[in-house]
This record gives structure tokens, sequence and C-alpha cells, in this order.
């Protein structure tokens, strides 16, 4: 398989009409930080507000950019609404204080939103099966040339908008997969979220947002998007946390490309045995043993991650509902056969010799994982780090496991000096067969906006994520 690494930097930009929406973004100069006290909101152009725009600290934005945001009458949206929405985060990102978000997405427009969008994304199943070729279509024009698979963002807004100029946007002809992890870390989790929903309630057969683990209670409330919620929102935040959290439950958890790729985020999953009780003799009262026993560990079937329970705040790590914390949490290792993954304290550990079974009894040529960053990696002996955004980790008779990372210079928010420069990449299938992965790398947007961390970036627990299984709600 060639494995062709054709990185694209950020003046190599491809995307012809999405450029001028970008343009549009261009900010004014930034704000005057002795001037940022301002509680002000901006009156839409309606409202008989007395305060009057001299009154208005922060810089008024520019007139093309139509704000405050407002749901569509008809409920549906247009690529214009998105591009809208897409200029309106930049530029509050960069000129607004971060509780002036209501400014330009008020409450009600979220909740419109993510109303329409939880109910799509409830109703699809834990692996999405997406087949891009369409042989049924009146015309060949109909079907779907490209994939787009993208790994984690976590909050970088920027980096994401430039992902999207570079690759293309989502379109008749070109499908997204996201790999999880919207939030936490970066200082835009929500704008990050909410522009992936648009684009979701939009085009719902061209863009699909997976889980991720960070797309749960426990860990947005240790690494940050919890209180960027709250400081975003105030006394309306915990609504739209809640919202969100309601959302998160919602999210499916693996895809099938095309038959030949499998993409989640943590990777495999474990088969749950079900054994009835020999004193119930089959009635009532069955009893479920899962198999705890590390040496009886074997790969779960479609089925069972099919039948798996994912609308939890929290993937169990203990108990029956084991599947969605292996698919969300898991790791790939050197050593063969599975293992209980001691290092995050939730989902496994595989080895080669699993991603060759897995690979093999599905007729799979690919898995796309993501999961890692560059921080994870440095500390994964037999591992690549992953300065290209995406490491190549095994390969067997079968395929390949491939991890990929989009968050380009991660973290944002880093206690040493010293940072990783990592890049972020994107992978690229094409039809006809979408199993030969085009690697495209790029590097972070500089100068990245200047924001506050919402979490305790020094002292929280590093990117291994060990669990902190106590404070865990698992209900
Ligand atoms: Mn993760």
């Amino acid at each position: 398989m060639s494995a062709s690494d054709s990185n694209s930097s950020p003046t190599n930009c491809s995307s012809s009409t999405m450029a001028d929406v970008t343009d549009l973004a261009e900010p004014p100069p930034p704000p005057d930080s002795t001037t940022t006290t301002s509680t002000s909101t901006y009156p839409s152009a309606s409202s008989s507000s007395s305060s009057s725009s001299s009154s208005l600290l922060s810089p008024s934005p520019p007139l093309e950019l139509n704000l405050p945001l407002s749901w569509p009458p008809d409920g549906k949206l247009s690529l214009d609404w998105i591009h809208n929405l897409i200029a309106c985060f930049d530029w509050s990102s960069k000129n607004l204080l971060p509780y002036e978000l209501p400014s330009v997405l008020p409450v009600n427009v979220f909740d419109s939103l993510i109303l329409i969008a939880s109910k799509m994304l409830h109703k699809e199943p834990n692996c999405l099966s997406i087949d891009p070729v369409q042989p049924n279509s009146d015309s060949g024009a109909d079907s779907v040339s490209t994939v787009v698979v993208v790994g984690d963002v976590h909050g970088q807004l920027h980096d994401l908008l430039f992902l999207f100029r570079d690759a293309g946007y989502p379109a008749d002809n070109r499908i997204f997969i996201f790999n999880g992890d919207y939030v936490d870390r970066g200082a835009w989790g929500l704008e990050t979220f909410v522009l992936l929903l648009a684009w979701k309630v939009f085009m719902p057969h061209n863009i699909y947002l997976l889980r991720g683990n960070h797309e749960s209670k426990y860990c947005t409330s240790v690494y940050g998007f919890e209180k960027e919620v709250l400081t975003k929102y105030g006394d309306k935040g915990t609504h739209v946390y809640r919202k969100c959290l309601g959302c998160f439950e919602g999210l499916p958890l693996a895809s099938i490309i095309a038959g030949r790729v499998y993409t989640a985020h943590g990777g495999l999953f474990r088969s749950i045995h079900v054994t009835p009780s020999k004193r119930s003799k089959g009635k009532k009262n069955r009893r479920i043993v899962v198999n705890s026993d590390v040496s009886c560990l074997s790969l779960g079937s479609f089925e069972e991650l099919s039948k798996a329970r994912r609308t939890v705040l929290d993937p169990p790590w203990e108990g029956s509902n084991l599947i969605p914390g292996d698919v969300l949490w898991s790791d790939p290792s050197m050593t063969p056969g599975l293992s209980p993954n001691k290092e995050r304290g939730i989902g496994l550990w595989w080895g080669p010799d699993c991603t060759e079974e897995f690979l093999k009894k599905h007729q799979l040529k690919l898995i796309i994982r993501s999961h890692e960053g560059p921080d994870a990696r440095e500390k994964r002996d037999g591992f690549a780090g992953m300065d290209e955004g995406y490491t190549i980790d095994h390969v067997v008779e079968s395929g390949k496991l491939i991890t990929l990372f989009s968050a380009p210079d991660y973290p944002q928010f880093q206690a040493t000096k010293e940072r990783y420069n990592n890049k972020g990449a994107y992978i690229v299938l094409q039809s006809p067969d979408f199993d030969s992965p085009v690697f495209h790398s790029f590097t972070a947007i500089t100068p990245r906006p200047k924001a506050n961390a919402y979490y305790d970036y020094i002292d929280v627990i590093d990117s291994d994520e060990e669990l902190d299984l106590t404070s865990m709600v698992t209900a």
C-alpha cells in the first residue's frame, strides 16, 4: 500500500470557493487590553437597546458579519449560514472576551441547533456503515469520490478552520469522518463542537461525528470544557453544558468506510461473554458474567458493538457495558494479545496479532484510530512520535493500523517552554477502494489568538489521561 505523504502547507491551500469566506473573517485590530472590562453585548441591528454603539468597548464587528446569529425561520440551515457562523466565530475568538460569546451565538440559537443535531446523532447506529459509492444513483455524478478522516481537534478552532479550507468543506462528493475529541484543553471547544454540529445538521450524510473519550462528563470536568462553557455562558452555562453532555451521549462510536476501513477514537474492543448462571436454569435472574480473566480476553464482534449501550455520560470501566470504554479509550501495543490498559485504567491494549485478526476476520484493510497526541507518544516505547500528525503502528499481512491526530502544536496550553511543535494531519481516502490513505500534514495557524486556559494545565494529570475512577459517573 502506498501511503504517500503529500504534506500540504498553509500556503498551499487548494480550496477555492471558500477562500473568500475566511477573508470576511479578517478581524479589525485587537482591542486595547485596558478597555476589555465591558459587560456590554452587541445589540442586534433591530435592537432599540439604550446602549449606543459608542458605549461598546470591544470593537464593533465588521458589517459583513451577520451577527448575532439567528435561527432560520424555516429551520433549514444553508451554506451561507454556516459560512457566516465560521466568520463570526473566527472574529469573536480574536476580538471578544469569552463571556461575550452569547452576543454572537444566543442561547436560543444554540438550543435549536443542538436539539436537532442531538436527535439526528442519537438515531445513528453505534457503528456507522459509510458506503461512499452509490451504484444506484441516476448518474455517477452523485457518487462520493473522497472521504476525509480527521483525528483529535481539542478545541483548536483555527486549526480546524484551516483543515476545512485545505481539505475542502463537506460536499456532495466529499464525506468527513471525525474520530472524536472535539473539546477540552483548547480554548474554543464550544465553538469547535457547535460548528461541527452545524455541518452535521446541514449535510447529515456528508459529515459523521464519532465520540471521543473527551466527550464525557469526567473528561470535560477535568480538562476545561465544562469551565469554558460556564465562563462563556454565565448563568446559562449549566444549561448549555448539560445540552452538550446530552449530545455527547448520542455520538456514534465507530465507522466502517466502504467495507474496508474501520475508524474509532481509541480502537478495538473486547467480546463480552454473557453466561447464564447455573442456578437460574435459563429462567430469570440470569447472571451476566463478564470475563475479567486476562487470559480469556478476546476481540468482540460487530454484533456486540451494535448492541452496546453508548448513552452513558462516562463509559464504565467495570460491569457488563465495557465495549464503549474499549472503543473510546484503548491503545495499540507492540506486545501480542489483548490486555487491560493499565496506563489509562480503562480500555485495552491490543497487539499486532489482534490487528491482524480483526482485519482478516472482517475483511478490512485499515484501522484509523486517534487518541494519542505528541505528549502521550513521548512515553510509549516502540511507537513513533506524533511529529507529523500520524503514525503507522502495526503493519500486518491483512493491512495496517494508523493513529491520526489533527491538533497541531498541541496542547494549546503547556507548562514548559519547550513545545512539541507537532503537525496535525488528516487522511484522504479516494474512490473506488477508499483503502489507500493519503496523509496531509499541516502546521498550526500562527499566531494563535490569545486566550486563557480553562483548566490547571500545570498541575492537572498528564495526557495519559489516567482515570480517577472514583470521580467518574458511570450511571
Ligand atoms: Mn482521546
